[in-house]
């Protein structure tokens, strides 16, 4: 039996983060992760980290690569109407940025710093269930190499995505859910090619979004909007290229250099939260608890403060043997997961091709762009949520 603080479920960023603020503040943790490690960090996500979420890397002892590497970004760029129009987000934002470093690098910074602190990371682990947290002596057990094996904790953190057992491991009663499915999927393809731009383009166009995004300044990724049914093996490389380019305005059509892609899926767009994130010595965090459509490029962002938040209470817990913090923690995580799926939610609504809105339907969204555009109460109520709104403290 091993004995361990906190056990954390999943090695995604949110796990790991969690894990690495833990250590930072003398917090014994264990993660229990059902894929290898060289799986997870074969997902290709998201791609824009916000200030909050640097500097909790920072915290973290992780963020040097991000600043290296990483790159400042003060503006993006809307196309509609077949035009583009930059929004300033440093100069409305009151001098704030995003930083473009792919989550794939991310995890891969907290892998490595955990193992280089020789952190315990168990991979690969099967059948991982949880049991007695709502009790003050939960468990996590698992199978790995065809032993069971048994964790016994004082918390159990849930950071293991939409699709993990930690959610659904709470007593339906005690769960209130609520979704937002889209009619649409983004195409996404990464290819080391140079940016069609040196900031992102999102564009609205009667064809459906698509989105230039980058890694680098030698790697990109764009993105089309395409029906749900819609399969990846229908697309060849050309007819993703091909139907970017008749989404974009002339000039970024000119300067669009096309390459092999280097992955390409489709990935749903769904909008939900599970209320609460608590349940006894069980905290939900990250995409375990909330999904956002990645329009608004907030996911890994939410999972970030997520973790910020949930180390701050267990610190706090352990340190002043109160859990005045840890009995907020759900409130105030969402408190600001509801305000990013509501700007992630209106991003997409207006960006989006919705066939059922018809032509009426493009008429308003190209207005309200138009509006924004020439707006500086719009662009700025844009600008403050793209970039991150604040945390606030226990
Ligand atoms: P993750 O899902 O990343 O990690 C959960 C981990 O738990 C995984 O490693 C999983 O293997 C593990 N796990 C699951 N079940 C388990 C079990 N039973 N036992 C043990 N481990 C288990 N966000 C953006 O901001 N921009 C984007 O462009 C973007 N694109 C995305 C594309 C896709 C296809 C998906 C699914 C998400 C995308 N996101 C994007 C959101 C994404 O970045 C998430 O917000 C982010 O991965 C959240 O991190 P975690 O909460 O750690 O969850
Ligand atoms: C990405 O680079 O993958 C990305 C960037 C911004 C988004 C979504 C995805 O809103």
């Amino acid at each position: 039996m091993k004995k361990t603080q906190v056990a954390i479920i999943g090695a995604g960023p949110a796990g790991l983060l969690l894990g690495q603020l833990l250590h930072k503040a003398g917090i014994d943790n264990i993660i229990v992760e059902r894929q290898s490690g060289e799986y997870v960090l074969g997902r290709i996500r998201a791609g824009v980290l916000e200030q909050v979420t640097m500097d909790l890397l920072k915290q973290a002892g992780v963020d040097a690569r991000a600043h290296a590497e990483g790159l400042p970004h003060h503006g993006i760029e809307l196309l509609f109407k077949g035009a583009r129009h930059r929004i300033d987000l440093h100069g409305l934002s009151g001098g704030k940025q995003v930083t473009v470093y792919g989550q794939t690098e991310v995890t891969r910074d907290l892998m490595e710093a955990r193992k280089a602190e020789g952190r315990e990371t168990i991979y690969e682990a099967r059948d991982v269930s949880l049991h007695d947290f709502d009790s003050d002596r939960p468990r996590v057990r698992y199978v790995k190499d065809g032993a069971t094996h048994e964790i016994e904790c004082d918390f159990i953190a849930g950071c293991d995505g939409y699709h993990g057992v930690s959610r659904a491991s709470v007593p339906q009663q005690a769960l209130h859910t609520y979704e937002k499915v889209y009619p649409f999927g983004w195409l996404g393809v990464l290819a080391d090619v140079p940016p069609v731009s040196h900031e992102l383009i999102y564009a609205n166009t009667t064809r459906g979004f698509a989105l230039c995004s980058m890694r680098s300044t030698t790697r990109s990724r764009y993105y089309v909007q395409v029906p749900l049914e819609e399969k990846v093996e229908n697309w060849s490389d050309e007819a993703f290229w091909n139907e970017l380019r008749l989404r974009l305005d002339p000039e970024a059509r000119e300067h669009l250099v096309t390459g092999p892609s280097l992955e390409k899926s489709i990935a749903p767009l769904r909008s939900f939260v599970a209320e609460p994130m608590r349940f006894g010595r069980l905290m939900l965090a990250g995409d375990a608890a909330h999904i956002v459509p990645p329009t608004g490029a907030k996911g890994l962002n939410l999972a970030a403060a997520d973790v910020g938040y949930l180390a701050r209470a267990l610190e706090i817990f352990y340190g002043e043997k109160s859990s005045s913090a840890l009995d907020r923690y759900s409130d105030l995580c969402l408190r600001r997961v509801w305000k990013a799926e509501r700007f992630s939610w209106w991003f997409t609504s207006l960006m989006h091709r919705f066939p059922e809105t018809g032509e009426f339907g493009q008429k308003i969204q190209e207005a309200e762009l138009d509006y924004l555009v020439h707006s500086h109460a719009a662009s700025t109520s844009l600008a403050e949520n793209y970039v991150g709104l604040p945390v606030e403290d226990f």
